[in-house]
């Protein structure tokens, strides 16, 4: 019993908040660099400050992040101790096609992902690539507005194509858009939008999501062309929505913020767009403008499986009542009063996992991946770089006892576990340094002062007991 044989453990990243290197290897520029740390990156990941370009007066936390591009060897070896079996990376696009639409890929970036692939073949690892964690090249945003235009489609089937065959003996598993569905949150950072003035959001996030939509169906057939091993993933950010009441306005509500986010899913494993989003997103004057053959598209090339970060449910109350604010992942959800919350005000609520796992399986019915979950944390090291992360173990053991359960007691199709994320990196959400994942401290401080050297946590030993015993010990 507990998780099936060949259940694939290990942990998630993604190159613009671990690799640096920007300039190096011919390397272009892409949205998720110049994303400032600081007070000024909402604005920037909203689309709401158009910054394409560096500048002076900000900090970029990426140009550097914490040095994967040089360090992935010593990495790797970390992961390969603790006896990984799968990673999940990202591919910078700008280090294949470093403006998006050249015709020719940059064999330098090419040349770094086979050498990281190696690398993990070495100790057994799988790797399960995300072929665009909030990634889009600068100059195609400024040539076309990111994915407001259709042409994005081909540069992005492109650059698939290029992976797909470049790496056929190496990769299978891939993942079309990492959290499809923040581009309704952080457009700039999802999808590379900016907005004009009096410009309708809603319309352009939209019609961006359709050009996704349709570019993920159409890598699904690609991979499967290249390869008919390849196995392709959607990834959503994940975590049901609870009512913050029974009252029925509040569970209206809840249902509704599900909606939104399943919206993507619902496109992509089941291959059409719902009736509700069809209806609402009509009736707003936001539904996007389709090419007649696209549901002929998105009906014909449905996703292998389902994947997804998890990392607190949400809390929803509907508009006028009292109820007070809570962190997550970029959305913020009414404080559910039954829970504890993370140093940065997210909720946890690990059989809210259970039932998140539960609530995506009854509705799709495939295979379902978990590519992200885990606790970011204020960790204070000893005079040796020691961690003893006791927080974050008990975080981890009571998330995976309820994926355990979810697969053993409800018989949720699960296919790998991979936690967010194995070593320190940058945070997506605010750009600090100082919210770590890791089972690995990196020396790195707020102000980029540090050695960058690695050092094991106690998480790291724990994990590596976990899974050795595919599960089973967990003390
Ligand atoms: C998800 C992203 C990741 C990651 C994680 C944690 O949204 O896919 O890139 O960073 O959240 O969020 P944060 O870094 O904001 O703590």
């Amino acid at each position: 019993m507990g998780f099936q044989k060949g259940f694939l453990w290990g942990g998630a990243s993604a190159a613009n908040q671990y690799e640096g290197g920007i300039f190096e290897g011919g390397r272009g520029l892409a949205n998720v660099d110049v994303c400032p740390a600081g007070k000024d990156r909402n604005a920037v990941i909203t689309g709401h400050r158009k910054m394409l370009e560096m500048d002076e007066e900000h900090i970029y936390p990426g140009v550097q992040a914490v040095d994967f591009y040089h360090r992935f060897r010593e990495d790797i070896r970390l992961l390969g101790e603790m006896g990984f079996q799968a990673f999940r990376l990202s591919i910078a696009w700008t280090r294949i096609f470093p403006n998006g639409d050249e015709e020719e890929p940059n064999e330098e970036g090419l040349r770094f992902y086979e050498e990281v692939f190696q690398e993990c073949r070495k100790y057994g690892i799988q790797p399960l690539v995300t072929i665009s964690h909030f990634d889009c090249p600068i100059s195609l945003i400024k040539k076309y507005g990111g994915w407001r235009s259709r042409k994005m489609i081909d540069f992005y089937l492109r650059l698939c194509r290029t992976l797909f065959t470049r790496y056929k003996e190496y990769v299978t598993l891939w993942l079309t858009f990492n959290e499809i569905n923040m581009i309704l949150h952080a457009p700039f950072m999802g999808a590379g939008l900016c907005f004009e003035e009096g410009e309708e959001e809603e319309k352009i996030k939209y019609q961006a999501a359709h050009h996704e939509l349709v570019a993920s169906a159409l890598a699904v057939k690609l991979a499967h062309e290249i390869n008919p091993e390849n196995k392709v993933g959607c990834m959503f950010a994940a975590g049901s929505a609870y009512p913050y009441t029974c009252k029925p306005e509040d569970v209206w509500e809840a249902l509704l913020v599900d909606q939104e986010n399943y919206f993507f899913v619902d496109v992509q494993a089941r291959g059409y767009y719902p009736t509700y989003a069809v209806k609402r997103l009509k009736k707003k004057g936001v539904f996007p403008v389709m090419e007649e053959k696209d549901p002929q598209i998105l009906r014909n090339y449905p996703v292998d499986f389902v994947s997804f970060s998890y990392y607190n449910s949400r809390c929803i109350a509907a508009p006028g009542g009292n109820s007070e604010e809570a962190e997550g992942n970029l959305f913020k959800s009414a404080k559910n009063p039954y829970l504890t919350f993370s140093d940065w005000g997210w909720p946890i609520d690990p059989l809210g996992f259970r039932i998140t796992l539960n609530q995506i399986y009854d509705r799709y019915q495939k295979p379902l991946f978990v590519v992200e979950n885990g606790l970011g944390a204020v960790d204070t090291p000893d005079e040796r770089g020691y961690v003893e992360d006791d927080y974050r173990i008990s975080y981890l053991r009571d998330h995976i006892r309820a994926m355990r359960d979810a697969v053993e007691e409800d018989g949720v199709d699960l296919m790998g576990y991979t936690s967010w994320a194995p070593v320190d990196l940058i945070s997506a959400g605010s750009g600090e340094m100082r919210k770590r994942y890791g089972f690995v401290y990196v020396d790195k401080q707020e102000d980029g002062r540090g050695t960058l050297d690695r050092t094991p946590k106690k998480s790291f030993y724990w994990y590596k007991k976990v899974i050795a015993s595919n599960g089973e010990d967990m003390d």
